[in-house]
C-alpha cells in the first residue's frame, strides 16, 4: 500500500523526534519582522522617542450623530504620503479602527475581515464625538463607562473604561506604516538585477529610510532569499507595526495557533520566555516542539487581556504573515507589538468587560461556532491508513466484538489513486459505496480525506475542470498555473478566492451523476470530509508552503492572504456537504488550517503531534486557546501522531481526548496498529470504560455545543447566567480569581458545571485540584464532597490510572444516558439519568437540549430544551422539589431584533417524537437527611434508596449522602415536578 512518494518521504523522517526549525523562519530572517522588531529596540533606547505619526486635524469629518469619523493621517517621516484612519464604534460597543495609505503607488490588501465577518456590524446610534484641538472623543455605553479618545498629535487611540485605560494603540509610539515605494534606480556602474522588470525601475529622488525612525539602510525591502527559496517581492516593503497595550490587565491569552501555555508567556523583556515574537503564518510543522512560538497550521489573531477588574480584547483583522511580542512592563500590565508583512490596518477592540461579553462581542463579528451534527460528538477512529474495505469492515467488527462505542471510521490520502482525491484505488477500495453502506448499518459514518493539491494529469477529472474553468493558483507571472510537489507528486492548488470555483467544487461531492460534470457518484450522504494539508503544505515550497509572490484571484499575492486561504477550503467543502442532501443535513468537515470566522465551518485539530506526555498537556492548551479565539471544536490526535505510546499513555491520552470536544484517535503510518481493542487487560476494559464514559456525557457536551451555537445572538438565549464556550478555562469561570489566571491543565465543560483535570503525567494516583469557591464539589464517580474557599484551595482528588478527575460543582444538575451502545444514532431513544448535585444552600439547575442531531429543522422550532430545577419549597424547609419545565417558552418574551419564536411549539413534531423517551434514574448528591418521602407532585410514592453521607448540606467534606430515585415515570420532553420531602 506504501507508495514511492510515501516512502520517500518516511525516509526523511529523523530517528530522533525534532521539528528542523532551520525549515521555518524566525523573526530574525524575515526582513519585515527584523525591521520592526529594530524600530522597537530604537524607540526602548530613546527616551524622547515619538510617533512621527499625527493626524490632520483640518482632516476631521464627522457626520452628526454618527458612530464613525475620518480623518487623514500624516507622517513626520514622508510629508507626501498620505494615510486615512476610519474609527468607528458598533453597536455593541466593539470599536474598529482601520488605517490605509491613501493615493500610493499600489493598494494595500483590504479584504481581510470580509472572509472572517459574518456581516458588515451595525453602527452604534448613540455617538457623538467631541471634535477638540488635542483629541476626538466619545463617551459610550449603558452607563457611560466607556470612552474612546484619539489623541492626534501624536496618533494615540485608547479605550477606557470608567476612567481607566482597557487598551491603547501606538501608545509606545512603534505605529508604521511603511508606504509604497519605488525601487531606487540603479547607479550606471551597477549591473541590473536580474528580473528587474524596467517598468518598476523610475527615475525618482532618492528617498533613504530616515534613519531614526525607520534604520539606517532598506533591510530587506526588496527581494529576499530563504533557504533555496527567493522572494521577488514585486510591490516591495509594506509592513505595518502597531504597538497594543493593556496597561491594567497582566495576563494575556489567545492568538493561536501555537504550543505554549494558555497565560502567554513573554518574549522580551528580562525574563522573556521565548526569544521570538509568536508568529502567525499557517504551516505544515512537522513534529513540532511542545512548547514554541513558532507558527502552526491555523492562526486567529484574537488576543484577550485580563485582570480582576475587567477582560478587554482585540482582533487584528490581518491576513498576512504576522509576529507578536510579548511583555509584562509589570506584573499587571501588558504590552504587546504586532508587526505585519501587508495589508491594511483593520483592529476591533472588544471592550468586554468580561470574557463572557468579549466571546459575545466576537461572535457578533465572527459568528458562532456551527451546531455540529450529534453523531460528530462521538468516538472518531481514524489511522494513515486503514487500507482497504476490508480493513474498515474487520476494524468495525472488532470494535462491536468488543463493545467498544465508535460512530465513524475514517480514511487518510492511501484510498486515493495515485492521491488523486475523490477517485478510490479499486485495487485496495473495490466497493467504497457498499464499504460505507456496511459501516451505515450501525448509524455510523465515513470520513474521507479530500486534501486542496490536484495531481497534475489530464486523467484527473477535478485537476482537468478546475485548469479549464481557469480557478487554479497562479505562479508569479500571474500568467501561468503554479506547480508545486506535494502527496501527488506535481500538483495544482485551486484558489477559492476565485468566485468561479465555488458552485464548481460544491457540484463535486453530489453523490448523483452531473452528466459531463464530474462527481462523487462513489459517495453516499454519509461520506463526510477532512481537510488536510490547507495552510497550504507544499513540499518544496519556501517555508513547506506556497512562495509568496504566487497569485491570486484579483491579482493579490499569496503573502497578502496566506492565513485566510486555509479557511477557504472548510467553508466551501461544508456548503457542498449542505448542498448534496435534500432536506439538508448539517456538514462535518474536520480542517487543519483555520483563521478567524473558521467556527462556522466545523472542527479543527491540533496536527501532528507527537507521542510524548508534554505533547499531550500541550494539546490541551491549544484546544482551550482556540476555544477562548471562537473555535471551539477542538482536538487533537489521540495517542501522538507519531510514536508507540505505551498503554499507560494511551489510557491517559483516551481521558484527554473524551474531555475535548472533538475525540478522535488517529496514527501515523509508520507506527504500530492500536485500536483501543489491541491492548491487553487491564487496559483494554480502561479504554472501554473511557469510551463509554464519553458515550454517556454525550447530552452534557451536545447541550454545551447548542449553547455556544446561540450565544451572540439574540434569540433564545439562555436563562441560565453560565458563559457559553465549550471548554472554559478558569479565568473565564471566575474572572475575579486571581490564583486562577494561569490555570490551563483543568477546565470546565460549558456550562455544565463539570471540572475536569485530565492526568497527562506517568505514573499519577492522585491529583490537586483547584477550587476557586466556596462551594461544595463532589467527585463524579466516588460522591466524594470537596469543600472549597473563597480564597481558594486544593484538594487531593484519586487519580490512578482508572480513574479521571472530575468533579460535579454543586449547584449543577447533569442529564446523561448510560446504556451502552455501539454508536450513538442508536442512543436516540435511551432514557435519561439526572444527576443533581445540590449546592450548599441545596439548590441546583442544569439543562438538555435535544434535536434530531443532524437535520436543520431545529431552525423550525423542532427541538426539546428544558430546564431542571432543585431547589426547597420554602426557604430553610428541608423539602426540595425537582422540576423540569420548557426552557424556550420561558424565554420566549426576550426574542428581539424582529425575529420571533411564533414557529416553536412545546408540541412539534420532534418533541412528539421523544416524548416516550423517560427518565430512568435520579441521583441526588447532597441532601442533608434521609427523606420521608419521594413523589411525583400529585402522584405515587417512588422507589429510592438513600445512602448518608457525612458531608451536610454539603457543609463539611466527606463523603455525600446519595439519595436514587429509581424510574420516577417521567418523561423527558414534559413537565414535572418531584418533591423530596425531609
Ligand atoms: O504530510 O494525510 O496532519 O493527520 O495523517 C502528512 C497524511 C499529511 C498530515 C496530517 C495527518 C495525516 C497525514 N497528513
Amino acid at each position: 500500500m506504501v507508495r514511492p512518494i510515501v516512502l520517500l518521504f518516511l525516509l526523511c523522517v529523523p530517528s530522533s523526534f525534532a521539528v528542523k526549525t532551520s525549515d521555518f523562519k524566525t523573526c530574525a530572517q524575515a526582513g519585515f519582522c527584523r525591521r520592526g522588531r529594530a524600530l522597537a529596540s530604537r524607540a526602548q533606547d530613546n527616551a524622547s522617542w515619538k510617533s512621527p505619526y499625527s493626524v490632520d486635524s483640518s482632516s476631521i469629518s464627522v457626520a452628526p450623530d454618527q458612530a464613525l469619523f475620518t480623518a487623514g493621517v500624516k507622517s513626520s517621516l514622508y510629508p507626501d504620503i498620505k494615510f486615512s484612519l476610519d474609527v468607528r464604534i458598533h453597536d455593541d460597543g466593539v470599536v474598529r479602527v482601520r488605517m490605509d495609505e491613501v493615493d500610493g503607488l499600489r493598494k494595500r490588501y483590504d479584504e481581510a475581515a470580509s472572509w472572517a465577518l459574518i456581516a458588515e456590524p451595525k453602527l452604534s446610534r448613540e455617538i457623538t464625538w467631541t471634535v477638540g484641538n488635542k483629541d476626538v472623543r466619545a463617551i459610550y455605553g449603558a452607563k457611560k463607562e466607556n470612552e474612546v479618545v484619539v489623541n492626534l498629535e501624536p496618533l494615540r487611540i485608547s479605550l477606557l473604561r470608567n476612567g481607566k485605560e482597557q487598551v491603547v494603540l501606538n501608545g509606545r509610539g512603534l505605529l508604521h506604516m511603511e508606504h509604497f515605494r519605488t525601487k531606487e534606480i540603479p547607479r550606471p556602474e551597477d549591473t541590473p538585477e536580474e528580473g528587474l522588470d524596467e517598468d518598476d525601475v523610475q527615475v525618482v529622488m532618492q528617498v533613504k529610510p530616515t534613519a531614526w525612525f525607520e534604520g539606517e539602510t532598506e533591510d530587506g525591502y526588496w527581494e529576499e532569499s530563504f533557504g533555496s527559496n527567493t522572494d521577488s517581492k514585486p510591490k516591495g516593503p509594506e509592513s505595518h507595526s502597531l504597538d497594543i497595550t493593556f496597561p491594567n490587565h497582566g495576563h494575556v491569552y489567545g492568538i493561536p495557533q501555537h504550543a505554549t501555555r494558555l497565560d502567554l508567556p513573554t518574549t522580551t523583556g528580562e525574563n522573556a520566555t521565548y526569544s521570538d515574537p509568536y508568529r502567525l503564518w499557517n504551516s505544515d510543522v512537522f513534529e513540532y516542539l511542545a512548547s514554541s512560538p513558532m507558527s502552526l497550521y491555523g492562526s486567529i489573531p484574537v488576543m484577550h487581556a485580563h485582570s480582576a477588574e475587567s477582560t478587554v480584547a482585540i482582533f487584528n483583522a490581518v491576513a498576512s504573515e504576522t509576529w507578536i511580542d510579548v511583555d509584562h512592563p509589570t506584573t499587571k500590565s501588558s504590552s504587546t507589538h504586532w508587526i505585519s508583512e501587508s495589508g491594511i490596518l483593520d483592529v476591533f477592540l472588544m471592550p468586554g468587560p468580561n470574557p463572557d461579553e468579549i466571546f459575545k462581542q466576537y461572535t457578533r463579528l465572527t459568528g458562532t461556532p456551527a451546531l455540529p451534527a450529534h453523531w460528530a460528538l462521538g468516538h472518531h477512529q481514524c489511522r494513515w491508513n486503514y487500507i482497504s474495505s476490508d480493513d474498515i469492515r474487520s476494524v468495525q467488527k472488532r470494535f462491536d466484538e468488543h463493545d467498544m462505542p465508535v460512530d465513524v471510521f475514517w480514511l487518510d490520502i492511501e484510498y486515493a489513486e495515485e492521491h488523486k482525491y475523490f477517485i478510490w484505488d479499486k485495487k485496495t477500495f473495490p466497493d467504497p459505496v457498499d464499504m460505507t453502506r456496511d459501516v451505515e448499518a450501525l448509524g455510523r459514518k465515513m470520513v474521507v480525506i479530500i486534501d486542496p493539491h490536484l495531481k497534475r494529469t489530464a486523467n484527473y477529472p477535478v485537476y482537468k475542470e478546475a485548469s479549464d474553468l481557469g480557478v487554479l493558483v497562479k505562479s508569479k507571472s500571474g500568467d501561468a498555473e503554479y506547480e508545486g510537489w506535494c502527496w501527488s507528486g506535481s500538483s495544482a492548488w485551486i484558489d477559492f478566492f476565485n468566485p468561479g470555483a465555488w458552485e464548481w467544487w460544491k457540484g463535486l461531492f453530489k453523490t448523483t451523476s452531473q452528466g459531463d460534470k464530474w462527481s462523487w457518484v462513489e459517495s453516499t450522504e454519509n461520506t463526510y470530509i477532512w481537510n488536510d494539508m490547507n495552510e497550504p503544505s507544499v513540499f518544496n515550497g519556501p517555508e513547506i508552503s506556497m512562495p509568496r509572490d504566487n497569485i491570486h484571484y484579483g491579482g493579490w499575492e499569496h503573502r497578502d492572504i496566506h492565513n485566510i486561504n486555509g479557511m477557504l477550503l472548510p467553508n466551501l467543502t461544508s456548503q457542498a456537504l449542505v448542498a448534496r442532501s435534500d432536506p439538508p443535513k448539517r456538514p462535518f468537515v474536520l480542517t487543519r488550517s483555520f483563521y478567524a470566522g473558521s467556527q462556522r465551518f466545523g472542527a479543527m485539530w491540533t496536527g501532528d503531534n507527537l507521542g510524548t506526555w508534554d505533547h499531550m498537556a500541550v494539546g490541551i492548551y491549544m484546544v482551550l486557546a482556540n476555544g477562548i479565539a471562537g473555535m471551539t471544536f477542538g482536538g487533537s490526535d489521540i495517542g501522538g501522531f507519531f510514536g508507540n505510546p505505551e498503554p499507560e499513555m494511551l489510557v491517559r491520552w483516551y481521558q484527554v481526548g473524551a474531555f475535548n470536544p472533538f475525540f478522535r484517535a488517529h496514527a501515523h503510518l509508520d507506527t504500530k496498529r492500536r485500536e483501543p481493542y489491541l491492548l491487553d487487560e487491564p487496559y483494554r476494559g480502561m479504554l472501554r470504560d473511557i469510551l463509554r464514559l464519553r458515550y454517556t456525557m454525550l447530552p452534557i457536551w451536545y447541550t454545551a455545543f447548542h449553547d455556544a451555537s446561540i450565544y451572540g445572538i439574540p434569540i433564545l438565549r439562555p436563562v441560565h447566567e453560565s458563559i457559553h464556550f465549550l471548554m472554559m478555562p478558569h479565568y473565564v469561570v471566575f474572572p475575579r480569581d486571581e490564583a486562577g489566571f494561569s490555570l490551563d491543565d483543568q477546565y470546565f465543560i460549558g456550562g455544565s458545571g463539570l471540572l475536569v483535570k485530565p492526568i497527562v503525567h506517568k505514573d499519577v494516583t492522585e491529583i490537586d485540584v483547584y477550587i476557586a469557591e466556596d462551594q461544595v464539589y463532589y467527585n463524579y464517580f466516588s460522591h466524594v464532597a470537596y469543600r472549597g474557599s473563597a480564597k481558594g484551595k486544593h484538594v487531593t482528588v484519586p487519580a490512578a490510572l482508572h480513574e479521571i478527575p472530575l468533579l460535579i460543582r454543586g449547584g449543577s444538575i447533569l442529564p446523561t444516558r448510560e446504556r451502552p451502545r455501539r454508536s450513538s444514532p442508536l442512543m436516540k431513544r435511551d432514557p435519561f439519568t439526572l444527576r443533581v448535585a445540590l449546592d450548599k444552600t441545596g439548590y441546583a439547575k442544569g439543562q438538555l437540549y435535544l434535536d434530531d442531531g443532524e437535520t436543520f429543522s431545529h431552525l423550525e422550532g423542532n427541538i426539546v430544551w428544558r430546564e431542571f430545577v432543585a431547589e426547597k419549597t420554602v426557604k430553610k424547609a428541608k423539602t426540595i422539589k425537582i422540576t423540569s419545565s420548557d426552557l424556550v417558552s420561558k424565554n420566549l418574551d426576550t426574542a428581539v431584533d424582529g425575529v420571533s419564536l411564533t414557529k416553536y411549539d412545546p408540541l412539534n413534531a420532534f418533541a412528539r417524537s421523544v416524548e416516550s423517551v423517560r427518565v430512568e434514574k435520579i441521583v441526588v448528591l447532597g441532601l442533608s437527611s434521609k427523606p420521608v418521602s419521594v413523589k411525583v407532585e400529585g402522584g405515587e410514592e417512588l422507589v429510592y434508596e438513600f445512602t448518608p453521607g457525612v458531608a451536610a448540606e454539603g457543609k463539611k467534606e466527606g463523603q455525600a449522602s446519595v439519595l436514587v430515585i429509581k424510574d420516577p415515570g417521567v418523561s423527558i420532553t414534559k413537565d414535572w415536578a418531584i418533591v423530596i420531602q425531609a
